[in-house]
């Protein structure tokens, strides 16, 4: 098998010096924070979900219990593990564990299919695979017999629940003793992946020092404390319920942390009500739906004291809508999975958090605000984010070409959002330069959805914009030109499903059309003729 791509993530050395003297990166690990809140909460409820409530010191041993056995079955230090699992304990005893045996987790989420657990899976180079037995109506230990046979790398599949041929998560076993001292605080802890623009996945390689950094700053701009109760409503996966502030937050500052099964209001009120939840992170519709149902629920709300909305744009009326019927504190937030995180703060004024998407976490985030050229836009105008800062990759692993595009020579990321900076350094967002859709904060490369649609034999070619939806904030809508007679929508819908995609990058419209007939002269580029498609069909109905 090929060499491990080694995991890399470094700053020029002037500025880890620094982040250092700032005391934004103090040499703390994952396993070791783990540690420490052990011994120092060890009674105290670390993380609830179904009938299991695990103590900070009972987390510890689970983690310890799992990493010991993934190394007494084979797998070695610096190992990446792909995670795919749903909003349980498990989710965390798992991840921990990793943790503790030097493994790498990459996060995938449970909507993801066979194409793109078997793309991260292999830009990985990952040699485990973890996933539960069910979920959600999907049997995971089906998409690993199929992961196995296409990937002879993939040498170790361990299932929670039933693990059928698989080994099983719960009858891990190995020598705690055996597990490696704390790795270096610099080096990297786990890959996220990332929205993604152009194609499929990238993977972001995140520090121990930056991201602990990033979720320690977050707990006291978001009043998380050992008092706290944290729910995990959305996938826990995503960076937004894992560190903004999320559970690592919330475990960090020897809180609770609360995994909802589902991010509804039917299995989340009730959880908010026995538990006393205190502080929660939706996308906008969730939030709008939660709004709705806290009107006429029979269920105590009473003990949330923040609501976070983040992921997609809440428009100010929402915003509103949100305050008026939870009566609790919102809290804006515009982050990203390759760093730099946004918040209004709690105690801000009404106009700044209904009109705002917040201000970045640390004084060393630096925001420029650009035009098309890299120019620095003028004071208060609209332009591209590039940032860099304390927590904010300088690359992608493994993609050089990605690398080339995403960031700028001097290290800032292109974030591919379009915002406006206004005094006090509060960013509005208003639109976005890259061609994915954010579809109620999942995001969808438009790229990566037509060249499943162009792999379909009746279709000539194909472009999928993002069109503005009700509740969705945006839906995919795909354009199809079709040899011959169109086949339906539905069996093209069928078609993109059928290649193994998570359901959300489905389109959710297709408009058949004769021609993308563009009177432009010369060729335009997609992005061009996505916008032209999309600002046509919206003048027409
Ligand atoms: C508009 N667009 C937003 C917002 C994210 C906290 C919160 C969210 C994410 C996240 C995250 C937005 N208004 N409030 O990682 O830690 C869009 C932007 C951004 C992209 C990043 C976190 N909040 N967005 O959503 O990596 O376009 O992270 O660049 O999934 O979501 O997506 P992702």
């Amino acid at each position: 098998s090929p060499a491990l791509v080694p995991l890399r993530q470094s700053w020029p050395p002037a500025l880890v010096a620094r982040y250092r003297a700032a005391g934004y990166w103090r040499g703390e690990t994952l396993p070791g924070v783990l540690r420490e809140r052990a011994t120092r909460f060890a009674d105290d409820i670390a993380v609830v979900g179904g009938e299991v409530r695990l103590s900070y010191a009972a987390l510890w041993q689970e983690a310890g219990r799992i990493g010991a056995g993934l190394l007494a079955r084979g797998l070695v230090p610096g190992d990446r593990v792909v995670v795919q699992l749903g909003n349980t304990p498990a989710f965390v005893t798992v991840v921990c564990g990793l943790f503790r045996a030097g493994l790498i987790p990459v996060y995938a989420l449970p909507a993801h299919r066979i194409t793109e657990v078997r793309h991260v899976l292999d830009k990985a180079q990952a040699r485990g695979y973890i996933a539960a037995d069910r979920q959600d109506g999907f049997d995971y230990r089906v998409l690993a017999r199929e992961l196995q046979a296409l990937l002879p790398a993939l040498q170790h599949v361990l299932i929670v629940g039933d693990a059928a041929e698989f080994g099983a998560v719960d009858s891990l076993q190995g020598d705690a003793a055996l597990l490696p001292p704390d790795p270096d605080p610099q080096s990297v802890a786990f890959l996220q992946l990332s929205g993604g623009s152009t194609g499929l996945s990238k993977l972001i390689p995140r520090t121990h020092d930056d991201y602990i950094y990033s979720f320690r700053a977050s707990n006291e701009i978001c009043g998380i404390t050992r008092d706290s109760v944290y729910m995990v409503a959305l996938p826990a996966a995503h960076n937004f319920p894992m560190s903004s502030p999320g559970f690592l937050g919330a475990l960090y500052a020897g809180a609770r942390v609360v995994m909802s099964p589902g991010p509804g209001p039917d299995a989340a009120f009730p959880l908010i009500a026995r538990e006393r939840v205190t502080c929660v992170g939706l996308v906008p519709p969730l939030a709008l739906l939660w709004a709705q149902a806290a009107a006429a629920t029979a269920h105590d709300l009473g003990s949330l004291q923040v609501l976070q909305v983040g992921g997609a744009k809440l428009v100010p009326e929402a915003a509103r809508r949100v305050i008026d019927s939870l009566g609790c504190r919102l809290q804006q937030v515009f982050g990203m999975a390759e760093g730099l995180v946004n918040y209004t703060r709690l105690h801000d004024p009404l106009d700044v958090v209904v009109g705002t998407q917040g201000r970045p976490i640390s004084p060393d985030d630096e925001v420029l605000v650009v035009d098309d050229h890299g120019h620095p836009v003028a004071e208060g105008g609209i332009g591209h984010l590039l940032t860099r800062g304390p927590y904010t990759i300088r690359a992608y692993h493994n993609d050089p070409a990605a690398n080339a595009r995403s960031f700028t020579e001097d290290g800032y990321y292109r974030t591919g959002d379009m915002v406006q900076q206004l005094p006090g350094g509060y960013l509005v967002v208003r639109g976005r330069a890259g061609d994915h859709i954010n579809r109620a904060g999942e995001k969808i490369s438009a790229e990566e959805i037509e060249d499943h649609l162009l792999a379909h034999a009746e279709v000539f070619d194909a472009a999928v914009v993002s069109m503005p939806d009700a509740f969705l904030g945006e839906r995919s809508c795909a354009f199809v030109i079709a040899h011959g007679t169109p086949p339906t929508a539905a069996s093209l819908k069928a078609w993109v499903r059928g290649r193994g995609l998570a359901a959300f990058k489905v389109p959710d419209q297709v408009v058949f059309v004769e021609a993308f007939g563009t009177t432009a002269v010369g060729k335009i580029s997609r992005r061009e003729l996505r916008a032209q498609l999309r600002e046509r069909y919206l003048e027409q109905t």
